[in-house]
């Protein structure tokens, strides 16, 4: 009977564990304003996740949102969508300008410097970190458009 409630106690000890561990520290996030009529806007953050995770995607009020990679083929910019992206433990992984980033995708309206758009993160390990982010008009940041 004992080892019983001992197994027993065990059993408990496991369901009761967190399922997730310390959420991933994500910084320097903004989302590209939008020329009227747009209908897509880049979103870029750093993420440093505590463990080793990954960003399966996102979500936002603002639109569909896809992982991107940003592409050069042929001289060509493009860009392509990913499944996930890599977060190895205590290790930044930037999404910017030229690379990886956030895509809003069906836009309702332009984003206009001085919102905040809001984002829920999708990690596999750490899972859902809800995150906002100022709108900037980036084009005397980066001249190097998205
Ligand atoms: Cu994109």
């Amino acid at each position: 009977m004992k080892a019983l409630i001992a197994l027993l106690t065990l059993a408990v000890t496991v369901l009761t564990a967190p399922a997730y561990g310390q959420p991933p520290t994500v910084t320097e996030a903004w989302v590209r304003a939008t020329p009227p009529g747009a209908r897509t806007a880049a979103a870029y953050l750093t993420i440093v996740a505590t463990t080793d995770d990954r960003l399966l995607g996102a979500s936002s009020t603002a639109g569909a949102v896809e992982l991107h990679a940003q592409t050069v083929d042929n001289g060509l910019h493009g860009m392509r969508a990913l499944a996930e992206i890599a977060l190895p433990e205590d290790t930044p992984v930037r999404l910017e300008p030229g690379g990886l980033h956030l895509m809003l995708l069906d836009l309702a309206a332009p984003l206009v410097p001085g919102e905040v758009i809001a984002f829920t993160l999708r990690f596999a390990v750490a899972g859902n970190v809800a995150i906002a982010a100022p709108v900037v008009d980036a084009r005397a940041m980066t001249p190097a458009s998205h």
